[in-house]
C-alpha cells in the first residue's frame, strides 16, 4: 500500500452541497438510494469525470440529472466509481447500491450487531454505505429517509431533526431526518433497532429548548441517569467557559455493545460504546462513572470543535481531537479535583504517549503521511495534541486564550480548517506570537529538558540553566528547538514558596511563574534569594517533556513533603520512589539487599496523617510508579521479572512499616449510606482500596480476610472489584472462590463480564496465559466484539507486563495469533492490539529476539489489512 502525504493535499474537483439518502434496511441487504447535488469546484475547472469513493458495495443503478446512465458512462472498481462525461455545471447524481450489514464484522460503515443497525463513518466508513466524496472538506446538508420492518426496528434515527415519519404496508415504517448544518460524511449516522429511551431537556442560555434522549437496549434504562446528568452539566459548562451553545432542537445518544471506538460525535446523534453510558452503582466502578462523565462531555464538545468547525483533511485530526480532549480535561478539572485530574492525565500521557513518541511508531501530532488513517487515532494525536493546546493556554493565560478561541469560532464556523488556521486565530485573537510554537505540531519525539540550578550566595541570586534536545524519530533525524513553557517555584528552608523576582524576561500571563525556554540553552536568574532554595520545576506539568535535573533524593523527599504545587508534590513522590525502585531492581539483579525506603515511608506516614489533604490525592501520592513506568525509566535491557519482584517487595516493605496507618485510613475512609459517584466519595473509596492493596501485599491472613470480607459485603462495584482484584492477584485459597462467585452473579451482564475478563488477564500469577486462552472459550467472549477483545487479550498484552513478556515468548506468540485471526474480522481492532509490541527494543536481548521473530512472522503473511501491515512494518522499522 502507498502512503498518503499531507504535501499532496489538493481541494476536490467537485463539491457536494446536498445528500439525500433513502435507506431501506434489512439484515442482509441495505439498499441505499443516494442523490447528490454536485457542482464543479471553480478553483479546479475543466474536470469532466467525477470520482466517488465506494467500498464493498453492489452497484445497481446510476442516474445523472434524473436520466439513467448506461454502463459505458461509469466505471466501478474496488475503491470507487468514476462517472465519465459529467456536465460542465451543477448536476445531480443518483446511485442505487446495496451493502450487507449482517456480514460487516469490521464495524465500520453500516453494520448489524446485537440486533441493532448502526453506523460508524469516521474516518472513512461512509464509502461503505454509499458512493461519496468521502473526505472531510466536502460538507453537505443531509436528508435521510430510513425504511424498515417495524417489528425489527421500531426506532429509526439519523442526524438532525425528524421531519416526517409514518407507517407503510406489510408492517414496514419510515422516518425522515434533516440536518440543516452542512457536515462532512464522517459525521453521518444512522441507527435502527429495538431501543429503549430515557428523556430529559435542557434550556440553552438563549432559551432554546433541547430535547435530550439516550437510547439503550430495552432493560438498560435504569443505567442512564449519570450519563444524562453529565450531558446537561457539559452543555452548561460549554456555554459558561467557551460561550458555545447547542444548535439543534434534539440531541441524541445511542449506546451499543459492539463499537470500535469509545464513542462517536455524529452531529446530533452521538453513538457510544455502551461501556461509556451504562452505569449503576452495583455494575459500574467510580472510574466508569468518571469516564462516562468525561466521554459524554468530550463527544458533546465536538459539536463545536469538530462538527461546526471540522478538519480539512485527516492530517488535521488533532485540530478537533487535541482541542476537544483539552476541553474535556478542563471540564473534569472543574467538576472534580483539578490536581487529581492533572495527575491522571499525565500518568496516561506517560504510559501511552511517551512510549509511542520514543519508539518506531513515533509521529508528529500532525502526521505528514499515513497508510491507514485509522492507525492515527493515537495517544500522540489525542493526548499530546491536548498538551499542545494546554501549553498555548498557559502561554496566553485564560483571558487571551478565550479571545483567541472566540476568533477561531467566528472565523471558521461552518468550514473545514487546518492547524495553521487554529494557530493563526489564537495568535491574532491574543496578540501572542506562536510561530516557533508551531514546531510542536510537526516535530515528533518527547523533548528532553535538562535543568541545573545553582544558588549564588554572594549575589543572592538563583541561577537556573536549562537546555533542550529532542531525540531523532523515524524520518526526523534533526530537531529544532521548541517553545517550552515551564512553570517554576523556589521553596525556602521551611518548605514555603519564596517570592520570585526574575531578572529580565517577562512574567507569564497566567500570573504563575512561567518561563519560556525557546533556545537550545538558556539561563534564567532570580534575585533576592537569601538562602539556598529547592527548585520546583515544571509545575503542573506545563509541557510534555522529560525533565532531568541535578536534584537528588534529599530534594525529592523535601518536595514530596512540602511542594505547594500538588502536581509536583506527586511528581516528587514518584521520582523518589522511582530512585529507590531502580536501585532495588539493580540490587536484585546483582544479589544485593534492596533498601527498605524508611525515609520514603516516613513521608507517606505524614501524608496519610494529614487531614488537610483530599483522600484521592493521598491515594495518588502513595501509589508506586507502575511496572511499565519503571521499564521506561530504565529504558534498555529491561528485565520485567526484576521490576515486578522489586516493586512487589517494596510494596510489601512499605506495608509492613505502615500497616497500622493503612489500617486506620482503611477504616476512616468508609463511605456508609447510599452510594454516590461524586468525586469526594469516590476519593475515599480510592484511598481505602489503595490501603487494602498495601495491607494484602504483606500476605498476612488478616489482610486477605479483610479483602474477602469486603468482597462478600460490598454494595457497589468499586469496592467489589477492588477486593476481587486483590484476591485475583494473590495466590490464596479465596481466589478461585471469589472469581467464581463474581462470575455466577454477573454472567449475564456483558459489561461486568468484561471486568472479570480483564482482572484475570492482568494477574501476575504464573498460569495467567493459560487462563486467558481458556477464557477465550467462555460463552461471554467473542473475537467479534471489540470490548471483549480489549478486556481479555488487550489487557493481557498491554497491562500485564510480567506475563505478556514471558521469557519464552509464548505471550507474544499468543497475541500475534489473535492479531492474525482478528485481522480477518476487524482490522482496526487487530492493528490496535499489535501496538503492544511498540516498545520491543527496550527489552533484554532474548525477549527482543522473540518479539522481532513474531513481528516478522506477521509481516510475512499474505493478505494483511492495510491497518496491520502499517503497524507491523513500522514497528519492525
Ligand atoms: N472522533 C472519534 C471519537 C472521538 O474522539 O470522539
Ligand atoms: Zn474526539
Amino acid at each position: 500500500p502507498r502512503p498518503i502525504a499531507l504535501k499532496d493535499y489538493s481541494e476536490p474537483d467537485f463539491w457536494i452541497d446536498e445528500v439525500h439518502l433513502d435507506v431501506d434496511l434489512a439484515p442482509e441487504t441495505a439498499q441505499v438510494r443516494s442523490t447528490l447535488a454536485v457542482r464543479p469546484n471553480a478553483s479546479r475547472p475543466g474536470k469532466d469525470s467525477l470520482r466517488l469513493d465506494g467500498e464493498g458495495l453492489e452497484l445497481l443503478e446510476v442516474h445523472l440529472n434524473g436520466e439513467k446512465l448506461g454502463p459505458n458512462r461509469y466505471q466501478e472498481d474496488e475503491s470507487g466509481l468514476t462517472i465519465m462525461e459529467v456536465p460542465a455545471g451543477a448536476f445531480t447524481l443518483t446511485t442505487v447500491s446495496r451493502c450487507n450489514p449482517a456480514a460487516n464484522t469490521a464495524l465500520t460503515g453500516l453494520y448489524l450487531a446485537g440486533g441493532i443497525f448502526c453506523t460508524q463513518c469516521e474516518a472513512e466508513g461512509f464509502r461503505r454505505i454509499t458512493y461519496m466524496l468521502d473526505r472531510p472538506d466536502v460538507m453537505a446538508v443531509y436528508r435521510t429517509r430510513i425504511t424498515a420492518e417495524k417489528a425489527l426496528a421500531p426506532v429509526l434515527l439519523a442526524n438532525g431533526n425528524c421531519v416526517e415519519s409514518g407507517v407503510l404496508e406489510d408492517g414496514r415504517h419510515f422516518a425522515e431526518w434533516h440536518d440543516p448544518y452542512p457536515k462532512p460524511s464522517y459525521l453521518f449516522a444512522l441507527v435502527a433497532g429495538d431501543l429503549g429511551c430515557v428523556r430529559d431537556a435542557f434550556t440553552t442560555a438563549s432559551g432554546r429548548e433541547v430535547d435530550l434522549r439516550i437510547y439503550v437496549e430495552p432493560g438498560n434504562e435504569d443505567r442512564c441517569a449519570y450519563a444524562m446528568d453529565a450531558l446537561k452539566r457539559a452543555m452548561a459548562w460549554d456555554e459558561k467557559v467557551f460561550g458555545r451553545e447547542y444548535d439543534l432542537d434534539i440531541f441524541m445518544i445511542v449506546a451499543v455493545s459492539a463499537f470500535n471506538m469509545g464513542a462517536m460525535e455524529n452531529k446530533g446523534l452521538n453513538i457510544f460504546n455502551d461501556k461509556y453510558i451504562l452505569a449503576r452503582p452495583d455494575t459500574a466502578t467510580d472510574l466508569d462513572f468518571a469516564n462516562i462523565e468525561a466521554i459524554v462531555a468530550h463527544e458533546y464538545f465536538h459539536n463545536w470543535t469538530g462538527n461546526r468547525i471540522t478538519c480539512r483533511d485527516w492530517f488535521q485530526l488533532c485540530l478537533k481531537e487535541g482541542l476537544t480532549v483539552f476541553r474535556d480535561q478542563e471540564f473534569t478539572a472543574d467538576m472534580r479535583s483539578r490536581a487529581v485530574k492533572r495527575i491522571a492525565d499525565v500518568r496516561m500521557l506517560r504510559t501511552h504517549q511517551f512510549p509511542e513518541d520514543g519508539g518506531p511508531l513515533a509521529h508528529p501530532v500532525r502526521p505528514d503521511a499515513y497508510i491507514e488513517i485509522n492507525n492515527f487515532y493515537t495517544a500522540t494525536v489525542y493526548e499530546k495534541g491536548a498538551e499542545l493546546v494546554r501549553m498555548i493556554y498557559t502561554l496566553l493565560g485564560a483571558e487571551k486564550f478565550r479571545k483567541g478561541m472566540d476568533l477561531y469560532f467566528t472565523r471558521h464556523d461552518g468550514r473545514a480548517a487546518t492547524v495553521e488556521d487554529f494557530l493563526e486565530a489564537l495568535s491574532d485573537g491574543s496578540g501572542v506570537d506562536l510561530s516557533q510554537f508551531k514546531r510542536w505540531y510537526h516535530q515528533a519525539g518527547t523533548p528532553e529538558v535538562m535543568a541545573s540550578g545553582k544558588w549564588d550566595g554572594a549575589q543572592q541570586e538563583y541561577v537556573l540553566q536549562l537546555s533542550q534536545v529532542c531525540p531523532p524519530t523515524p524520518g526526523q533525524p534533526h530537531k529544532e528547538p521548541l517553545h517550552i513553557p515551564i512553570e517554576i517555584g523556589l521553596l525556602g528552608e521551611d518548605g514555603a514558596d519564596l517570592p520570585l523576582s526574575p531578572i529580565g524576561g517577562t512574567a507569564a500571563a497566567s500570573g504563575a511563574h512561567v518561563i519560556s525556554l525557546t533556545k537550545r540553552e538558556q539561563t534564567f536568574r532570580f534575585k533576592n534569594v537569601t538562602a539556598k532554595p529547592v527548585p520546583s520545576l515544571l509545575r503542573g506539568f506545563t509541557a510534555p517533556v522529560k525533565l532531568s535535573s541535578n536534584l537528588g533524593e534529599r530534594e525529592w523527599a523535601f518536595l514530596m513533603a512540602h511542594d505547594s504545587d500538588p502536581f509536583n508534590r506527586w511528581e516528587a513522590a514518584q521520582k523518589y520512589a522511582s530512585m529507590i525502585l531502580t536501585g532495588n531492581i539493580a540490587a536484585l539483579s546483582n544479589g544485593k539487599i534492596p533498601r527498605a525506603g524508611t525515609g520514603f515511608a516516613g513521608i507517606v506516614r505524614k501524608i496519610l496523617n494529614d487531614p488537610g489533604l483530599e483522600p484521592e490525592f493521598v491515594a495518588q501520592m502513595i501509589v508506586l510508579p507502575a511496572e511499565q513506568t519503571l521499564a521506561q525509566a530504565i529504558g534498555q535491557d529491561v528485565d520485567v521479572e526484576a521490576i515486578h519482584s522489586a516493586r512487589e517487595a517494596f510494596r510489601a516493605s512499605l506495608a509492613e512499616q505502615l500497616y497500622a496507618e493503612f489500617e486506620r485510613a482503611y477504616n476512616e475512609n468508609e463511605t456508609p449510606g447510599t452510594y454516590s459517584p461524586d468525586a469526594e466519595a469516590a476519593g475515599k473509596r480510592s484511598l481505602r482500596n489503595t490501603c487494602l492493596g498495601y495491607m494484602a501485599a504483606t500476605g498476612r491472613a488478616d489482610a486477605i480476610a479483610l479483602a474477602k470480607n469486603q468482597f462478600d459485603t460490598a454494595d457497589n462495584m468499586t469496592d467489589s472489584m477492588a477486593a476481587l482484584g486483590v484476591l485475583a492477584h494473590t495466590d490464596c485459597p479465596e481466589r478461585e472462590e471469589a472469581l467464581r462467585a463474581f462470575h455466577d452473579r454477573w454472567k449475564d451482564d456483558h459489561l461486568v463480564m468484561d471486568k472479570w475478563f480483564a482482572l484475570q488477564a492482568t494477574s501476575p500469577l504464573p498460569g495467567t496465559l493459560s487462563r486467558v486462552r481458556e477464557l477465550m472459550a467462555h460463552p461471554a467472549f467473542s473475537l467479534r466484539n471489540p470490548n471483549k477483545v480489549r478486556a481479555l487479550i488487550g489487557s493481557f498484552a498491554t497491562a500485564n507486563q510480567l506475563r505478556f513478556h514471558e521469557s519464552g515468548g509464548e505471550g507474544y506468540r499468543f497475541v500475534a495469533e489473535q492479531v492474525l485471526a482478528l485481522d480477518k474480522i476487524n482490522p482496526q481492532v487487530a492493528a490496535r492490539l499489535l501496538g503492544a509490541f511498540k516498545s520491543w527494543r527496550q527489552f533484554e536481548p532474548v525477549r527482543q529476539a522473540h518479539m522481532r521473530e513474531t513481528l516478522e512472522r506477521i509481516v510475512s503473511q499474505a493478505e494483511l489489512s492495510r491497518d496491520v501491515y502499517e503497524i507491523a512494518t513500522k514497528t519492525l522499522g
